[in-house]
């Protein structure tokens, strides 16, 4: 089988870190591997698959006989991606930079594979809470068209990275012992202004936008339609970050064009590859973040009718934002890459 020359840059984020995980975990064939990170992390050594790397200071020139690029996410996809795309390499985008680019394919792979061959260089991630969502709405869509979405999504600190891990944990040790609590990362904004995450709740998730929305709410909103193809589906979206270190939590609400029972919704998505259905009331059984953080697969509970309209359902679904969310959608997409690859 050939093996792809393949750089990670952002190797020592916790995108980065994820990947690398993956990669083993999947046998990603891979010949030389490159660990690219920003000036403050280059000379780093990382032990993988018992061999030492060392990582090196991203620049334009890194990307030299790269086949797939896999970039974590943040500024360097800016500024690095289109020399990538340059000297050759396909990148897998996990920031939100090019996402909504026409040229720019943007992608869950089991629910727009096809969306991948138009790719110009750069094929983009979704944001984590559009991924895990979407994964739950596909099989669904497939039963009937879908006329608006609700989404109120409670969010781990993961996606605020290792600082936003980190912050949390400091925390929650400083709320054990009774000392002051600081906050330093959370949320993420450009004021310098920050909130406590340890026994709280805040309704702010990257930036705000004019309209009042945060980014994040804007991101679920517009890629949700990009990767549906669907400008027609309404969509309106909350969320929220919540004192969980790892996987995202979302309160769903749908209202479709037809009928949609529960046990319809529970069939299909049942079938669906990369979903798992846990939704038993009498039993208690339900997704928690606790409970898929590590994993790879979506989990869907609290399947229900709505009442209030005439064809709405419920439905909570939990993923691992760093797995399903970042780094193994990414590396699903370069799997179909090589899976279809073709000599240029
Ligand atoms: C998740 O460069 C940055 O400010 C990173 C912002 C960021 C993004 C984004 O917009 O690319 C942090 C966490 C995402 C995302 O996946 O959308």
């Amino acid at each position: 089988m050939k093996k792809f020359n393949t750089a990670i840059v952002g190797a020592t984020g916790a995108v980065g870190a994820e990947f690398l995980k993956l990669i083993e975990e999947r046998n990603f064939p891979f010949a030389n591997l490159k660990l690219l990170a920003s000036s403050r992390s280059a000379g780093k050594k990382i032990n993988f698959m018992g061999k030492d790397y060392t990582v090196e200071e991203t620049t334009e020139n890194s990307f030299e006989n790269v086949d797939i690029a896999l970039f974590a996410g943040g500024s360097a996809s800016k500024i690095f991606a289109p020399a990538a795309v340059k000297a050759g390499a396909i990148c897998i985008d996990n920031s939100s930079t090019f996402r909504m680019d026409k040229n720019v394919p943007l992608v869950v792979p089991e629910v727009n594979p096809q969306a991948i061959s138009k790719h110009k260089g750069i094929i983009a991630n979704p944001n984590c809470s559009t991924i895990i969502m979407v994964m739950a709405l596909k099989p669904l869509y497939e039963i009937s068209k879908i006329k608006r979405i609700v989404v109120s999504t409670y969010q781990a600190v993961s996606g605020a990275g290792r600082e936003g891990m980190e912050e949390l944990k400091n925390q929650l040790d400083a709320l054990a012992n009774n000392q002051p609590i600081e906050a330093k990362i959370l949320p993420v904004s450009k004021l310098d202004k920050h909130y406590q995450i340890a026994s709280n709740a805040l309704p702010q998730i990257d930036i705000f936008l004019e309209n009042d929305y945060t980014k994040e709410e804007m991101k679920m909103i517009d890629e949700t339609k990009k990767i549906m193809e669907d400008d027609d589906l309404k969509i309106t979206a909350t969320t929220v970050r919540i004192p969980v270190f790892r996987s995202h939590a979302e309160s769903v609400n749908v209202e479709f064009f037809d009928e949609v029972t529960a046990e319809a919704a529970k069939s299909a998505l049942e079938k669906f590859p990369g979903v798992i259905v846990k939704d038993n009331p009498q039993e208690m059984l339900y997704p928690q973040p606790l409970e898929t953080s590590g994993k790879n697969d979506v989990e869907v509970g609290r399947i229900r009718k709505d009442f209030s309209v005439e064809h709405g359902l419920n439905f909570w679904v939990c993923g691992d934002q760093i797995r399903k969310g970042a780094a193994l959608n990414a590396l699903q997409i370069a799997e179909y890459l090589i899976e279809h690859w073709k000599e240029k």
